[in-house]
């Protein structure tokens, strides 16, 4: 069972303390070798209270000497303890430590730190990484300038800031920003560069560089044409500019998440980066474009204004998904986005929010910060910044952002900052508001109308509950802004859009002067992430389908008519004629755009139709699951089979390939429309497109129909030897097998991957494509004889040791496991105690193990 560790206390927020040293200056000189690096370091300090001199030190790192002004120190003034470097010797009020090391980049697994990716030293210091490079204060609220001194053979040599001297052997940077250690950046290695200039709205003019390996040059365009976009759209929709003289991206293979935004020296994984038609999907591209967003945007969301502890992380990760999402609407389809952000949310955060794993968007105690990079802080993070901006309004919303920028700049800031800056600007009194960052959860709101036909007058009828999540029983009420709009039975809106503020548990807000009873259009936009429930009939929901003005909202009505469709199949019912007839609507629309329409197409989830019966209270089948969504996309292909032909023809995009939205909106829908055709042409059409299609997103669809269908093998085999050179598109080989295979057989399937040469574990794109693929086929993954669950805690029993950051991301797919048959949890109970009793787990998988172990 499992053992308490010792480095398993949790850290608290109300155990805040500020640092008691002011840092003006850190100076760092690096000679690179892989399996030696010797760094030094000379920090400039002032003591600013009372309190020790301790610094954070990774236990890898070998101290060879530690100094202050120049005089060494002896072994009794100084303690190394734990991660813990406590100086004891009497300091004056200013000084100078001088420290020197060696680190070994070739034997760091884990990627955290400095590290080696194919030959290329790179690094990776958020959250708490810099302590494996250089004994410091690696905590945010401590902000300096940087100067870095790299020795190294290799031709290009990377840090923070401008370059001051760039010759043979060497390079010196310069940060004049002061800024967090996780901030810090370095890169060394034989890199290529696409280059271009953006100059700034007050003219500064900037070079920009997108580096990856000899070779790949071809396929960086898009990152670069994607940053050239993001630097213009912030100055235009925040005023925000960049500050350096060089902006920076690098693409790293061996990389534990998507990207990270040292200063004006961003670090991606090479997924991230490198697209071309041949070999990226339109979601590759469209998620390029957004995470180089992301990136960027946190320039001033994050590096010119930073968290004063990992407690804040929301502060710029919520902030910073919310501009990215801004962002992809102005560039793209806004409806488009908000659905696919919401369908994001709901699988994600929701599934996190009504597990074992929920948390408040800001934590209040954490033991492995590393665990909390998750879909709470980040995209729950931007729903609430979302609800603070329909509540304050446009206008309301930038008043408070320029008060921000203004105030903060060069701030380790928290969540009661952000907050008193809305205050400020607005009036507005936000302690209700301030609930969505303290209360984990997610209310579920419920809505009853009363039409009193004499006054003309209809009620609606708000309650809301949020159940209790681990550490927090009881949830106060929040404050909701539910969008509600009416249309009268012709179609027509009677009422438009308008913000209810719910304060109250149950509040009823009336609308009069109304000719007859109107059909309600609720939470507009999606506007607060909460579970809305009434009843409505499906012709009701067909109605909101057919007429609502909110495209959010009629999307949701074609998604509410699925899930009722099948919910009421696996309870013994046929597949509803009223949505089947909808379907018939919406293919037959050519008006709507084809993004759209292919959204409304989509089924839901297996995973969502079982929380859907879980939340109803019963036992959710995997395989009865299966086969229900796969029976109602038969009938649909049945039912509309000219129709999805005509449309599978005609949205044919004709030329050569180009990754806009309306190209790929188009081929979403194609492709819709071929998955629907596969359950009945037995993937005649899929081996068509596949031996035809020009691009890789017809491609990765047809052959991941190929595969649904059982008769993939010769494709499966031809497409690994046409891409066996092209590691981004065999990470996608082995994702797309285990993820679309039938679920009595992608369990042998990933197995039999896992033993393919091919598959260099290690590497985080690879582990993630086949473990995760499988994770994600819902019933394979919950098999009835436990062998999904076998197979991924086998695996993160040999990631963990490695790589714990990725073997505790990982380890999320087991979240859900309380939901099920009490046969499959035992199942499930047996694979997390069979972690839980490895001698040496790491704090991030015992972490999150224990919490998943522990649900209720
Ligand atoms: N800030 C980084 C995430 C760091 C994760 C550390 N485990 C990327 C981002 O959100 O932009
Ligand atoms: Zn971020």
């Amino acid at each position: 069972m499992n053992q308490v560790q010792p480095n398993q206390t949790p850290h608290l927020l109300a155990d805040y303390r500020r640092y008691p040293f002011a840092i003006s200056q850190v100076r760092l000189d690096f000679a690179l070798d892989p399996k030696a690096t010797r760094v030094r370091a000379e920090i400039d300090m002032t003591r600013e209270g009372p309190g020790d001199l301790v610094l954070d030190i990774g236990a890898g790192v070998v101290l060879d000497e530690l100094a202050v002004n120049g005089v060494a120190l002896p072994a009794g003034d100084w303690q190394r303890e734990a991660e813990l470097l406590t100086i004891t010797a009497p300091l004056p009020d200013s000084f100078t430590l001088q420290s020197q090391v060696t680190i070994d980049p070739s034997a760091n697994t884990a990627f955290e730190g400095l590290y080696l990716s194919n030959g290329m030293f790179c690094t990776q210091c958020e959250a708490e990484g810099f302590r494996h490079i250089t004994p410091y204060p690696d905590r945010p609220d401590v902000m300096a300038p940087f100067e870095v001194t790299i020795h190294s053979d290799l031709p290009v040599l990377l840090s923070n800031g401008n370059p001051i001297r760039q010759e043979p052997g060497l390079a010196v940077w310069h940060d004049p920003w002061k800024k967090p250690a996780y901030l810090f950046a370095l890169v060394a290695g034989d890199l290529r560069a696409v280059s271009d200039k953006f100059t700034t709205a007050s003219g500064r003019p900037v070079d920009l560089n997108v580096w990856v390996r000899p070779g790949d040059e071809n396929r960086a365009g898009y990152a670069m044409e994607s940053l050239i976009r993001s630097m213009k759209w912030d100055e235009e929709a925040y005023g925000r500019e960049y500050d350096l003289d060089v902006f920076n991206i690098v693409a790293v293979d061996d990389f534990n998440m998507g990207a990270m935004e040292n200063k004006g020296l961003n670090i991606f994984n090479s997924k991230l980066v490198l697209a071309s038609p041949e070999t990226a999907t339109d979601g590759d591209y469209e998620r390029i474009e957004g995470v180089i967003g992301h990136e960027y945007f946190h320039n001033w969301t994050g590096n010119r204004i930073t968290c004063r502890d990992w407690f804040q992380l929301c502060l710029k990760e919520g902030l910073t998904v919310f501009r990215d999402q801004q962002f992809t609407s102005d560039m793209r389809s806004a409806p488009v986005k908000r659905i696919n952000d919401v369908l994001t949310l709901r699988s994600r955060q929701f599934r996190e929010d009504q597990g074992p794993l929920a948390h408040p968007v800001r934590p209040d105690s954490y033991i492995e910060i590393n665990n909390f990079y998750t879909a709470t802080v980040y995209e729950k993070g931007a729903e609430v910044i979302g609800m603070l901006k329909t509540l304050v309004g446009d206008e309301g919303y930038r008043k408070s952002l320029d008060l921000y920028f203004d105030r903060h700049d060069g701030d380790a800031a928290t969540i009661e900052d952000w907050l008193q800056v809305f205050e400020d600007a607005t009036g507005r009194d936000l302690t209700q508001f301030k609930r969505w960052y303290t209360d984990a959860g997610t209310p579920v709101l419920t809505m009853t109308e009363s039409w009193d036909a004499g006054a003309g007058q209809l009620t609606l009828s708000f309650a809301q509950m949020t159940p209790p999540t681990p550490g927090q029983k009881d949830k106060p009420a929040r404050v909701i802004p539910i969008a509600v709009g009416l249309l009268s039975p012709n179609g027509d809106e009677v009422v438009p859009t308008t913000v209810l503020e719910m304060t109250e548990a149950a509040q009823d807000f009336t609308f009069d002067g109304l000719a007859s009873r109107p059909v309600v259009s609720a939470l507009r936009g999606f506007s607060a992430p909460v579970v809305l429930k009434r009843d409505l009939a499906p012709s009701d929901r067909a109605f909101l389908l057919a007429h609502d003005t909110d495209p959010f909202a009629r999307w949701e009505a074609a998604r509410d008519l699925a899930r009722g469709t099948l919910l009421a199949m696996l309870d013994g019912a046929a597949p509803e004629p009223e949505y089947l007839s909808a379907i018939g609507r919406l293919l037959a629309d050519p008006a709507l755009d084809p993004a759209y329409r292919a959204l409304c197409l989509k089924l839901p989830s297996d995973e969502e139709i079982a929380t859907a019966i879980a939340d109803a209270g019963s036992v959710p089948d995997p395989d009865a699951i299966h086969a229900a969504r796969e029976a109602l996309a038969t009938e649909i292909a049945r039912t509309h089979e000219a129709a999805l032909r005509a449309i599978y023809r005609d949205s044919a995009v004709p030329g050569p390939f180009s990754p806009d939205a309306d190209a790929a909106g188009k081929r979403a829908l194609r492709l819709a429309a071929l998955g629907l055709l596969n359950r009945i042409d037995g993937g005649t059409t899929a081996a068509a497109l596949y031996a035809d299609a020009n691009n890789m997103t017809e491609r990765a669809a047809a052959l991941a129909a190929l595969i649904a269908a059982g008769r993939g093998d010769a494709e499966v085999q031809a497409f690994y030897n046409e891409f066996k050179d092209v590691r981004l598109v065999i990470d996608m080989w082995f994702m797309l097998q285990p993820l679309n295979t039938s679920p009595e057989k992608a369990v042998s399937v990933a197995r039999h991957l896992a033993a393919n040469p091919a598959f260099d574990w290690k590497n985080p794109n690879r582990f993630r494509a086949l473990i995760g693929g499988l994770s994600a086929n819902h019933a394979a993954f919950h098999a009835a004889d436990g062998s999904g669950y076998e197979f991924l805690a086998d695996w993160l029993l040999k990631m963990d040791p490695l790589n714990p950051q990725i073997a505790a991301r990982m380890s999320g797919a087991f979240d859900s496991w309380r939901k099920y048959d009490s046969a499959r949890q035992d199942k499930a109970r047996a694979a997390l105690d069979r972690i839980l009793a490895a001698p040496k787990l790491s704090k991030n998988l015992s972490e999150m193990v224990t919490r998943i172990r522990n649900a209720a």
